[in-house]
């Protein structure tokens, strides 16, 4: 044994010799002095060497081992020496590299800031499930099987009667069925619809909200979407309801705010028109407030909505909605 640690010292040496770069000599480590390696392996044999023998000898192999050890040691001293990074003085007074921070996503940060506008008007916010059933999803809201509007939704079916919503106006129309007026909520989160291009994606995120009480009025609806409009872009925006149709509303709106890029004069953003579209709205059609056990001779509301990428986009004036969700760094990190 005496005669095999001396040749495997030998050859430790020779190897370590010829190691001049990384990898080498991570090699050259697993192989003579890895857990499995050479040296290890001569060594858990002492036990069957001679008990007279064994002290000598083990003396011998610790000694050649510590040796190889140190010589590893300092051969990846002199390696790292001649790295570009380990060529900078060592300096312990240097402050730490710091590491990038994470963000929240645009999407997120908007939304955010649309709820804290309405809960600052006194709205509270409910949450519903993304996978619904098509009853809250279409018939609560007073379009039935067949309606015409249903082609509109571009509805993900997971079965005849489940679907991923194709909005959040379900969720108010569950809260309305449990809880009595007077009512102020709204629902935010994601929705899908079967539909791609520079201005749709097959998700996307919404605020729906809704108002119900004793003589709620147009006015009320003009109001609150005036002080939240204002809110999320400039003081004095001009804004403008134009007649529209909802199954779930009655009468129904889209509302539009004096273009954020030109300030109404028109630009390409606008497409000359000096207008954006930015939310629909109405005062609840009289069927869902029955539908949800309500007495439309007691009870009127009003309900909004708005997609969420869609206002992100207008207040930072980014063309394609995709560019949400492709997870492009360059693109992010500007929030
Ligand atoms: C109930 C009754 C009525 C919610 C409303 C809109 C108008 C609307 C769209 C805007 C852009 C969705 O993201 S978008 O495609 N929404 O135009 N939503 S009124 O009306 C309701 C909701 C619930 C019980």
């Amino acid at each position: 044994m005496e005669d095999e640690l001396k040749r495997l010292r030998a050859a430790a040496l020779e190897a370590l010799a010829a190691v001049n770069e990384a990898d080498q000599l991570e090699s050259f480590r697993v192989e003579y002095l890895g857990r499995k390696g050479l040296l290890s392996t001569v060594m858990r044999r002492l036990g069957q060497v001679a008990k007279e023998d064994r002290p000598r000898l083990g003396q011998l192999a610790n000694t050649i081992k510590r040796e190889v050890e140190e010589l590893f040691q300092q051969k990846k001293k002199q390696l790292s020496s001649t790295g570009v990074a380990e060529a900078v003085p060592e300096d312990l007074s240097l402050p730490g590299r710091s590491l990038p921070f994470g963000k929240l996503h645009p999407v997120t940060q908007v939304m955010e800031e649309i709820l804290g506008v309405f809960e600052g008007m006194g709205f509270a916010v409910a949450e519903g499930p993304d996978v619904e059933l098509e009853h809250y999803n279409f018939e609560a809201l007073n379009i039935p099987k067949h309606h015409p509007a249903r082609d509109m939704h571009d509805t993900f079916y997971v079965t005849d009667s489940i679907l991923l919503r194709t909005h959040t106006s379900p969720m108010q129309a569950r809260i309305m069925e449990k809880l009595e007026p007077p009512l102020r909520y709204i629902a935010p989160g994601k929705v899908y619809r079967c539909d791609s291009d520079i201005t749709h994606t097959p998700m996307f995120h919404q605020v729906e909200g809704f108002m119900v009480d004793y003589k709620v009025s147009f006015a009320d609806l003009k109001g609150v979407l005036t002080s939240f409009t204002r809110r999320m872009f400039k003081d004095d925006l001009a804004l403008r309801f134009r007649p529209s149709f909802f199954p779930f509303t009655e009468p129904s709106a889209e509302v539009d705010i004096a273009c954020v890029i030109c300030g109404g004069s028109g630009c390409r953003v606008c497409k000359h028109t000096g207008w954006l579209e930015i939310l629909g709205a109405g005062l609840i059609d009289p069927e869902v407030l029955k539908k949800v056990g309500y007495d439309p001779e007691i009870y009127s509301g009003f309900a909004f909505g708005l997609g969420v990428e869609r206002v992100a986009m207008l207040k930072y004036g980014i063309d394609d909605i995709r560019l949400f969700y492709e997870n492009d760094l360059r693109f992010l990190a500007q929030f």
